[in-house]
């Protein structure tokens, strides 16, 4: 059957760990075979949305834009009676920032906003464009923002008790903890290894591995 790929969404404070599952999680599915791809601050912040600082607004868009390309991505292969030329080209370049519709996307960014995220979720669920929604599902990478604030590898909680950085999530900025994450793993009570095998098997158990 055709196969149209699914987003993980990892959602989390920053060092709850939502980076290493997911490449540990991308390792994992490419040795399957299957067409992964990841997204996260290092290959988005720093090209799409380096424009974006995080201020509640930028981080909004950047959000948006990220929830925007991964399901425009999808549209690249379908097309309806009313479409432009410009239309399809528009799609056709967004779709290029991922290699295969079909694609098993994994997105690791804080998107401490509920609202936000519920945005991601409607355009995965949206069906103007495609024949059926792609599946969203939303993984809470839970851990108390002490232990998180231990682990600390790049010093930036240290730089934001000290004020060097402002509207530090966590610390001076909030984070809305998902309610109903199809997903979640206290990251500092289970391995890498056994947050890889909750996902992978709640994905085998939807069809979607
Ligand atoms: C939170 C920040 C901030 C502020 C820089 N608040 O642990 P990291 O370093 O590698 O990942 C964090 C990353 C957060 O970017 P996201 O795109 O995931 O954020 S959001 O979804 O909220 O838009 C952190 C670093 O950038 N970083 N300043 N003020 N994290």
């Amino acid at each position: 059957r055709h196969q149209r790929g699914c987003t993980v969404w990892f959602t989390g404070l920053s060092a709850s760990g939502k980076s290493t599952i997911a490449t540990a999680l991308e390792q994992h599915l490419l040795q399957q075979g299957l067409a992964t791809y990841r997204l996260d601050g290092d290959n988005v912040r720093f090209g799409l949305n380096k424009d974006l600082g995080f201020s509640e607004q930028d981080r909004n868009e950047n959000i948006r834009r990220i929830a925007e390309v991964r399901t425009y991505a999808c549209w690249s292969n379908s097309s309806t009676a009313d479409d432009t030329i410009a239309n399809r080209l528009y799609r056709y370049q967004v779709a290029k920032l991922f290699a295969d519709s079909s694609t098993i996307a994994l997105t690791s960014f804080i998107s401490p906003y509920r609202v936000d995220r519920a945005i991601a979720r409607e355009l995965h669920a949206d069906t103007k464009n495609v024949d059926e929604p792609l599946p969203f599902i939303e993984v809470f990478v839970d851990i108390p923002v002490e232990e998180a604030e231990k682990r600390d590898p790049k010093g930036l909680y240290k730089k934001a008790r000290a004020g060097e950085i402002k509207e530090f999530t966590g610390i001076s900025a909030p984070y809305e903890e998902p309610e109903h994450p199809e997903i979640h793993i206290r990251s500092d009570k289970v391995s890498v290894e056994e947050a890889v095998v909750q996902i992978t098997n709640y994905l085998q158990d939807k069809g979607l591995l």
